[in-house]
């Protein structure tokens, strides 16, 4: 049987979500209105006032919030209380300009808690499990975001933080941990250590992971499935709004639950901007209904996904999203041609290959060069130039067939690609250097 978190919110219905809705968005409205003079003048140049926004029908009234406000009103200007009523920031991990900073309140870290607690649930947790907290605790958001949850559920928890795979895999072991949280191509890592060191998915007391904080592909979740033997959940969220479990998948993994009693979403078009119907590709925007710490209204998350508020057969209500195909940001114009990492990870993957790889895209005579480097596996790997030239072969086929594009392939040495702790870095991108 289903197990909730929070039942009654997790399966209220849909005028019961409405309401909630309603009700926490004209009181945020009017918290940023009195105290984010940065949104509250973005609001006046639109000429909206709190007056204006009488239900969630007029959130489309409200003006947007990019990454480039926030890094306008670095560090404080997005705060919605004194410091001293703050107890925690945490950072996005950005590489260029400067980064986001946001603030909680105690009560925003306790409402952050029960999000992470409801993914934890999903998947399966009560207080008898160990959960090994395998995200990397600091400025990042997915250490202390697990952490609290499954101190909330009653797990003992494990924060082991990223890095050290030798000591991940001997506390796995060891401490019969029955819960993974890390990145998806860190669980992969983990994975292939612990077949290394001759395990097998028998050997490992693990039943359950939940990876986030970076696209991956169904054909990675299979993977790491068989090679941990255990049930892979996806958890989405992003430091502006809070960190992980904005939404979080359910037993049925037909997308993720967004936990709609404190985040509103909607999908917009992102070259207009005009709010899109259920079922459209757009990008998503996220209000905060609860947060007071840094309240963000309708942050645009440039991630690319779908919505659907068709019942789930795990019985929650909340609408959920689909795996987001990755940033706008991450999407690569090759040739003219749209093209994100995760297609081509899943051609890969369909054709046996493990997911690390490298997308290497440049620009020779004014034309766009797309080369993908992809690791062979130990019981691949081979000198004889037929049979690499064949698998080559058939790599440039399934891309072309994906894609539409003539790529490069190069196959390369088992363990030559970097290994990730964190989020992997896949595509290499020469052409900004120009
Ligand atoms: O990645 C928060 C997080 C930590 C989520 C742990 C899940 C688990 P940021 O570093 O601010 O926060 O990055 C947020 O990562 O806008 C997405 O582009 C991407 N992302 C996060 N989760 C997923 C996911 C954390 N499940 C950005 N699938 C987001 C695809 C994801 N992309």
């Amino acid at each position: 049987m289903e197990r909730y978190f929070q039942p009654d919110i997790e399966t209220a219905s849909r005028e019961q979500l409405t309401e909630i809705q309603n009700e926490k968005l004209l009181k945020q409205v009017k918290h940023v209105w009195d105290n984010v003079p940065y949104y509250r003048k973005k609001m006046e140049e639109k000429g909206v006032t709190p007056d204006d926004i009488k239900s969630i029908d007029d959130l489309h009234k409200l003006p947007f919030l990019s990454k480039a406000d926030l890094r306008e009103a670095y560090p404080y200007g997005l705060a919605g209380v004194p410091m001293k009523d703050c107890v925690r920031i945490h950072s996005t991990s950005g590489t260029t300009g400067k980064r986001v900073v946001a603030f909680y309140t105690q009560e925003d870290i306790d409402l952050w808690s029960d999000c992470t607690a409801r993914a934890l649930v999903a998947a399966g947790a009560t207080k008898e499990d160990v959960v090994q907290v395998s995200y990397g605790y600091g400025l990042f958001t997915g250490g202390a975001g697990l952490d609290g949850g499954s101190h909330k559920v009653g797990c003992l928890t494990v924060p082991m933080s990223s890095g050290n795979t030798e000591r991940q895999v001997m506390f796995i072991k060891d401490l019969n941990v029955s819960i993974l949280c890390c990145t998806p191509s860190y669980a992969a890592y983990l994975a292939e250590s612990m077949k290394e060191m001759g395990m097998t998915p028998d050997d490992i007391p693990l039943k359950a992971g939940i990876f986030g904080a970076e696209a991956w592909s169904e054909e990675m979740r299979q993977d790491i499935e068989k090679s941990l033997g255990i049930k892979a959940y996806d958890i989405y969220g992003l430091t502006e709004l809070s960190g992980p479990g904005v939404a979080f998948e359910c037993s049925a993994q037909q997308g993720m639950h967004i936990n709609e009693d404190h985040f509103i979403a909607e999908i917009i078009d992102p070259d207009t901007g005009e709010v899109l119907p259920e079922g459209s590709q757009g990008e998503l925007v996220f209000s905060s209904l609860d947060k007071k710490g840094f309240p963000l209204l309708r942050y645009r998350t440039k991630d690319i996904c779908v919505l659907t508020k068709e019942k789930c057969a795990c019985g929650r209500t909340h609408v959920r999203m689909a795996k987001p195909r990755g940033r706008s940001d991450d999407m690569l114009i090759i040739r003219g041609v749209n093209v994100f990492p995760s297609q081509i990870e899943t051609v890969l993957l369909n054709l046996g290959y493990p997911a690390n790889y490298q997308i290497i895209v440049d620009r020779v005579n004014n034309t766009d060069t797309l080369d993908v480097h992809v690791e062979m596996t130990q019981e691949m790997f081979t000198d004889k130039m037929s049979e690499v030239t064949k698998r080559q072969k058939e790599i440039v086929a399934g891309l072309k067939s994906m894609l539409g594009l003539k790529a490069t392939v190069t196959l390369v040495a088992p363990k030559s690609i970097t290994r990730s702790e964190g989020k992997a870095v896949r595509v290499i991108d020469n052409r900004k250097l120009y």
